[in-house]
């Protein structure tokens, strides 16, 4: 039995690959990070919280003991570096605890896995924030890098060290550039739920608006399941490697908008620009879709769409569910968890 560790377990992408991975036979180590009320609800909703399988411990990134410690305890065949301050707009409030956890915290990973084992393989979640300022259309492995923000910039510094402990020791560190991915249990703080269950309240009666930054933004957004059996596939590839998993689609956030209203039976039109735009529902003529300055990002990234085909050619990895099925699945479970009153 393949002993895995996934840092970041409470999240959207640790909730999916732990229920992968213990599908296919694994023993499973998920950590969590100590807090007043810790939020299992992910592991929950996917059923996997009590399987025998499973281990849950408690672990900050932060901490470069309790890394050496963690991965000598475990000894796992298989890291996958989850965990991070994930959240861009936030990462312009706290770049230093955004830099620690989520550049400097996958160092203390590489350093333990130097220290107490270079056949522990490793796998980085890189993301294609790092293209930012986009060079090229569509972003490949080998495009040039431009974050734009410090979350960017710390997931780049993450991305090189893994390439650089590849390089300087031999260990199996892969990295995967992954483009948004979504899903039922992506975090609210995300544009894309954020839309999904306020467009679930408004249908309900429960809200009358949603209120949003920046719609013009381009994002290639994929299925949160699918991208997490991407990253399987790379650390069980011959060699350790950098691939980027998308769609090679792109939309803008009023089209994920419109998308998601439609989904719900709510036709809605557009009128005004910038600050003033707004969202009505042609039906009722109320204003469902508010801008809020708030929400805009001190620098943004305006648009991306990523090339899949390498992990396509040498992994055998390509998306099958669409932007309108993912949009669907959203709204329909944010439905379902506001008629009973409960909606993490
Ligand atoms: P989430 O924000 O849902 O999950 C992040 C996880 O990291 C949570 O479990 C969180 O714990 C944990 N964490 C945060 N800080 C620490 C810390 N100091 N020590 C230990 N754990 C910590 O992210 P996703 O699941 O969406 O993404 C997974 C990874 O992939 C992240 O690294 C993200 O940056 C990256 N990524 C995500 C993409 C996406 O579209 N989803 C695209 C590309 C990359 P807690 O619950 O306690 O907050
Ligand atoms: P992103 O995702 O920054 O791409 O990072 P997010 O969903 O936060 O933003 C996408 C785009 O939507 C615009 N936007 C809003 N965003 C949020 N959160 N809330 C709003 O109200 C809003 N209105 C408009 C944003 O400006 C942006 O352009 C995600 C995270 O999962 C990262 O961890 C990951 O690395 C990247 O995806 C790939």
């Amino acid at each position: 039995m393949k002993t895995a560790l996934i840092t970041g377990i409470t999240g959207q992408d640790g909730a999916y690959l732990a229920e992968l991975l213990l599908s296919k036979g694994y023993h499973v180590i998920g950590t969590y990070r100590r807090s007043s009320s810790v939020n299992f609800w992910r592991i929950e909703e996917l059923g996997i919280s009590n399987n025998p399988n499973l281990h849950l411990v408690e672990y900050d990134l932060t901490d470069l003991g309790a890394s050496i410690t963690l991965i000598d305890r475990y000894r796992p065949q298989e890291v996958y570096n989850l965990a991070a301050q994930s959240f861009v707009g936030v990462s312009f409030d706290q770049p230093v605890t955004t830099t620690q956890i989520t550049g400097i915290g996958a160092l203390h990973l590489l350093e333990a896995i130097r220290i107490v084992d270079k056949n522990i393989r490793f796998y980085q979640a890189s993301t294609s924030e790092m293209f930012g300022l986009v060079q090229t259309i569509p972003q490949r492995e080998s495009t040039p890098f431009y974050p734009r923000s410090p979350y960017g910039v710390a997931k780049l510094y993450a991305h090189w060290m893994t390439i650089n402990y590849r390089e300087s020791y031999g260990i199996f560190g892969c990295s995967g550039i992954l483009f948004n991915h979504e899903s039922p249990l992506r975090g609210k703080e995300f544009v894309t739920r954020k839309i999904s269950d306020g467009v679930a309240q408004i249908a309900l009666g429960k809200s009358s608006h949603l209120e949003l930054g920046n719609l013009d933004s381009k994002r290639d957004w994929g299925y949160a399941k699918e991208y997490v059996d991407g990253m399987w596939r790379m650390m069980q590839a011959e060699e350790p490697d950098t691939f980027v998993l998308a769609t090679n689609r792109t939309e803008s956030v009023r089209d994920f908008v419109s998308m998601a209203f439609k989904a719900a039976g709510i036709k809605v039109d557009f009128r005004g620009s910038e600050e003033n735009e707004v969202g009505i529902d042609e039906a009722s003529g109320n204003v469902v879709v508010r801008i809020n300055p708030k929400y805009y990002r001190p620098a943004e990234v305006d648009l991306l769409i990523g090339d899949f085909r390498r992990a396509q050619d040498i992994l055998g990895w390509s998306p099958s569910t669409s932007l309108e099925e993912l949009c669907q699945m959203m709204v329909e479970a944010d439905i379902r968890r506001n008629k009973r009153g409960f909606s993490f």
